[in-house]
């Protein structure tokens, strides 16, 4: 299997509830490089961006309030097969059906807040961290690799 970098984001919930370190510590148990990390408010604009692919679901409007609602924890990680694997650690959407000791499980609290959010393809994970990071997307080649690129 493949090396891989997915876009993962503690949402406002987890931050205001104060379970960020606990995030990332079964993040990085569970063999995740943390590439890049960034603690950055979304505001409306910028929040319906990033759902922009949600635009006209029923809890659309619900959404972009929870998204600003607070700060979030953006960040790029890497390992064998992050993306797919990372959904599963994240568990269902909706934590109440989430798997046990999956991430929503432990720390989500309804819907939308349910403290986790993950690239659901190679696609969505390219556009998500340059979305947020600018770069960081893809991943450097032994030759070119250097501390400048991280
Ligand atoms: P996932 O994050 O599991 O890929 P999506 O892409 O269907 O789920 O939804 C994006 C986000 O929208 C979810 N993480 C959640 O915060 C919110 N959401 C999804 N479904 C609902 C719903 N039925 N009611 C309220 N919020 C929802």
């Amino acid at each position: 299997m493949a090396i891989q970098r997915t876009f993962a984001m503690i949402k406002p919930d987890a931050y205001q509830n104060g379970k960020v370190g606990k995030i990332i510590s079964i993040i990085e148990e569970k063999g995740y490089k943390i590439i890049h990390l960034r603690l950055l408010k979304f505001t409306e604009k910028s929040a319906s961006q990033f759902y922009e692919m949600h635009k006209g679901q029923p809890f659309y409007e619900k959404l972009i309030r929870f998204t600003t609602s607070d700060k979030v924890v953006g960040m790029v990680l890497e390992k064998e097969n992050a993306i797919e694997d990372f959904r599963k650690l994240m568990g269902s959407t909706d934590p109440v059906k989430a798997e046990p000791d999956s991430i929503r499980k432990l720390y989500g609290t309804g819907l939308p807040p349910n403290a986790i959010h993950g690239s659901d393809s190679s696609e969505s994970a390219k556009k998500e961290i340059t979305y947020i990071f600018g770069e960081f997307a893809s991943i450097p080649s032994v030759e070119k690799s250097s501390a400048k690129e991280y």
